[in-house]
């Protein structure tokens, strides 16, 4: 992984969409954790693109959701929440600079990245409130034609993820961390899975970007399973961001 692409919140961040009840999200604080955020990737070795703060969409700092990365190409989404349906389209750009050919998520399938969950040579995607079964086929059928595998896993009637990674990552080849609402679901069973205590449910949302592994601050006991793992954590506090239903991942397209 060399590179990532995010974009600031803008000062309209706090009008985004959310179905949480944390408060409204402090600008100055969000744009201070976004900073430590993008110096962690830096870090990790990505060199990073940095997109300007777009006031047209409130929510466009959640970069993930616009596009699919793969080491064999790249898939514009289709987000599936109104407010965000122009945000792929705004990516075209800044992807064309690294990916000569990008297909696209096509009405009316509708995909957030968000749902997304690349796990070696397997994809696992996410049917909810914003990904529907057209749009999860469509890009089963775009990384068929590429050589890779995915399968469906539908968190519609889970309460408290909005995504699947809301509730999945995978940390490393071969396993998944998962809320205890997915870990015993089928589609995970080739996959050793890390249980997520339920008080901490929203850390299961790490991301893993070459030898570290990103890490949301404030979950003592899965960051305690992970180092006991021997994983290497770096903690980064996102609060801002979870009050907008948005976490580690959201924040960047990495590839
Ligand atoms: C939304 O509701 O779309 C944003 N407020 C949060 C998106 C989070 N994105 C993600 O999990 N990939």
């Amino acid at each position: 992984m060399r590179h990532a692409i995010v974009r600031p919140p803008a000062s309209n961040f706090a009008d985004g969409l959310t179905t949480v009840d944390l408060g409204r999200p402090d600008l100055e604080r969000a744009l201070s954790q976004h900073a430590a955020y993008c110096d962690a990737l830096e870090q990790c070795g990505l060199a990073l693109t940095r997109l300007a703060p777009d006031l047209r969409h409130p929510d466009s700092t959640f970069v993930e959701d616009t596009a699919i990365l793969t080491a064999r190409g790249a898939i514009l989404t289709r987000p599936g929440a109104p407010s965000r349906s122009g945000e792929a389209e705004a990516m075209r750009g800044p992807l064309s600079e690294f990916f000569p050919e990008i297909a696209e998520i096509a009405a009316p399938g509708t995909l957030d990245g968000g749902d997304v969950c690349e796990a070696g040579d397997h994809f696992f995607i996410g049917v909810s409130e914003r990904t529907n079964e057209e749009g999860a086929r469509q890009l089963a059928a775009i990384l068929a034609a590429v050589g890779f595998t995915a399968g469906v896993v539908d968190i519609r009637g889970i309460p408290g993820i909005l995504h699947l990674k809301s509730g999945i990552a995978c940390p490393a080849d071969g396993t998944i961390v998962a809320i205890d609402a997915l870990a015993g679901h089928a589609a995970f069973r080739s996959h050793a899975v890390i249980p997520v205590p339920k008080a901490e449910a929203y850390a299961a949302n790490c991301i893993r970007v070459n030898d570290r592994l990103l890490f949301a601050a404030g979950h003592p006991r899965l960051e305690a399973s992970f180092r006991g793992m021997g994983f290497d954590l770096l903690i980064l506090e996102v609060s801002e961001f979870e009050k907008m239903d948005g976490g580690l991942s959201c924040l960047s397209l990495r590839f």
